[in-house]
């Protein structure tokens, strides 16, 4: 349920030398996938050079050039680097600065396909953040058919230009698109160029999950329940929002997860009720109601599992309706579903449906869908909000939340539950079924807490 920024713009051109950051590790849940033995975070480099051929089928008249993220310049402290999803989802390479260009048709002598641009390797650079792939390695590290220094874009460019009449690429977006380095840059080379946006072709290749990440996603939702098992063993009045938090930033890490997939929502009482609470600042007391809406990052797919847990380890009746009326939504939601046919649109409204058909009322007599103010669910992939087109009906090799709730603020009550769920020929797979979420279960679950 958070909005994060999931279509961060791409860069062409913009930003050519960029500072090293540190070369990820690769995993180890996909690596057998590889024949050549290559991952790159978790995911054989063949992979990537499928993904990259799959794209250049679509646009055999143009040519795709997309940026990876450079090191933020304004920044004062050193982030951790992640890669644009996009960017990764094609080349697995985590170098600040990098730039990739797929040209179809071939250009040069060598009809060569794909270039992958890097920063020159900087030695004394490298004393502080470690050794780099520079461009000589590129080849043999990354798979890619031809890697140059970023000083030769753009005169690489022009070459490649010769026989194209579209540039695909992120074509930047929202108020301060005109304003952008991006747009600047494309404006140059806009002369006789038509630029069309590479994202459409990009989401729909990105919503349907290949075996290697479908096992990513796995252990990414195996981590995440471990951390929800901790929560329900801790969880306890007198403690801060903030110490079920540091709880799960720890089982998350101490189980290989790189980061969180976004900021944990650990959100008790009244703010049980806020959907996209992250200050994790406040005491909880007995008798609140607990939303823990957390999602490991494992190499780059993330998790998005949420349960409401009562502070004093048993529901009280109201909350009990309440938390049955949403999970009787969610379980509606599940059985309506047709593979191949139905839309995460026509599920949301099975969900409504249910809430609204429920003999239940909010404290002034309204039916309880009215206090359902978020969508139904996503797409979970790269990004938690993963990228695709939410009209289309839900195929096999999706990944999808379902994550009904209710929102009442004059009780402080706050209720969501959400799972996610694989799409297959028969029907719906729930990955995180193993983490209860019946009322009594969460309740025999909290029984077993460590005592103090
Ligand atoms: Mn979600």
């Amino acid at each position: 349920m958070r909005r994060r920024l999931i279509l961060q713009i791409l860069i062409i051109g913009a930003a050519l030398v960029g500072l090293l950051a540190p070369f990820g590790s690769t995993g180890t849940v996909a690596q057998k996938a590889s024949p050549s033995g290559k991952t790159l975070a978790g995911i054989a480099i063949e992979e990537y050079q499928q993904r990259r051929e799959r794209l250049m089928e679509l646009v055999p008249e143009g040519i795709v050039l997309l940026s990876g993220k450079t090191e933020e310049e304004d920044s004062e402290v050193e982030q951790k680097f992640r890669q644009r999803s996009y960017f990764m989802y094609l080349t697995g390479v985590e170098i600040p600065g990098a730039i990739l260009a797929l040209i179809p048709k071939g250009y040069g002598p060598e009809k060569v396909r794909e270039v992958l641009f890097l920063p020159p390797r900087n030695p004394a650079r490298e004393r502080w953040t470690g050794p780099k792939v520079g461009p000589e390695e590129a080849v043999s590290e990354f798979g890619v058919q031809r890697a140059l220094p970023t000083t030769a874009f753009e005169n690489e460019l022009s070459k490649m230009l010769e026989r194209a009449q579209v540039i695909y690429t992120v074509v930047p977006s929202g108020p301060s698109a005109p304003f952008s380095r991006e747009r600047a840059f494309i404006e140059r080379f806009r002369q006789g160029v038509e630029v069309r946006d590479v994202r459409p072709l990009l989401a729909e290749l990105r919503r349907i999950k290949s075996p290697a990440e479908l096992a990513l996603l796995r252990e990414a939702v195996r981590i995440t329940a471990e951390a929800h098992r901790e929560v329900a063993r801790a969880l306890r009045p007198g403690m801060f929002e903030y110490e079920l938090e540091a709880l799960v930033m720890a089982t998350f890490l101490r189980n290989g997860a790189r980061r969180a997939g976004f900021p944990p929502i650990i959100g008790s009482g009244p703010n049980s009720t806020i959907l996209h609470y992250q200050a994790n600042r406040r005491l909880i007391a007995a008798g609140d109601l607990v939303v823990v809406d957390i999602g490991a990052e494992y190499e780059y797919y993330t998790a998005d599992i949420t349960r409401t847990y009562p502070a004093s380890g048993r529901f009280t009746d109201r909350q009990r309706q309440i938390y049955a009326l949403v999970l009787g939504a969610q379980k509606a939601a599940e059985a309506a579903f047709r593979p191949g046919q139905t839309t995460m649109r026509e599920l949301q409204e099975v969900a409504r449906r249910f809430l609204r058909e429920s003999p239940l009322r909010s404290r002034d007599g309204q039916t309880l869908d009215r206090f359902f103010i978020h969508g139904l669910g996503h797409y979970v992939g790269l990004d938690v909000h993963d990228v695709g087109d939410y009209s289309k009906p839900l195929v096999p090799g999706v990944v999808i939340t379902i994550e009904p709730g209710i929102y009442l603020p004059d009780e402080q009550i706050g209720v969501r539950i959400e799972d996610m769920y694989l799409v297959t020929e028969t029907g719906l797979v729930k990955l995180s079924a193993h983490i209860p979420s019946a009322p009594e279960e969460v309740e025999r679950w909290m029984a077993r807490r460590t005592t103090r």
